[in-house]
């Protein structure tokens, strides 16, 4: 009994320094993150369309549908008049990769530290324009 008592707080670090050990652990958040908007999704789905309507979104209050609230008519592509988690998951994406292209100025698949250096720049010359 005592053995294992000692061997425990080896056994943990050992696992916490493990660098898999902790891939597996970003990957458990990242799953944990996802089934959590899944519920939150499903609850805000009053009607079990498996959809977002717009009144459905007024009820709403997690902050997690305030980006599709936002962009409602962008994400609804079918134009049925709700949202599903896979539309809204096709709307960042593409959001994602419009982002990243347009920070890729030279358009070689990749940002370099100048095209991220310069997009940043302009970002800032934006809002500094916006708030004047
Ligand atoms: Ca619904
Ligand atoms: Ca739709």
């Amino acid at each position: 009994m005592n053995k294992v008592i000692l061997a425990f707080p080896v056994v943990v670090l050992s696992l916490v320094a493990h660098p898999a050990f902790a891939a597996d652990d970003a990957a458990a958040d990242a799953s944990a993150k996802k089934a959590k908007q899944a519920r939150i999704f499903k609850a805000a789905d009053t009607n079990g369309d498996g959809g977002l309507s717009k009144s459905e979104l007024a009820k709403a209050t997690s902050v997690q549908f305030d980006v599709i609230k936002d962009n409602f008519d962008k994400m609804d592509t079918n134009k049925d008049g709700k949202v599903t988690p896979e539309e809204r998951d096709a709307w960042i994406e593409a959001e994602r990769k419009a982002l990243f292209d347009k920070i890729d100025t030279n358009h070689d698949g990749k940002v370099s530290p100048e095209e991220q250096a310069a997009y940043i720049k302009a970002q800032e010359a934006q809002r500094y324009k916006v708030g004047k």
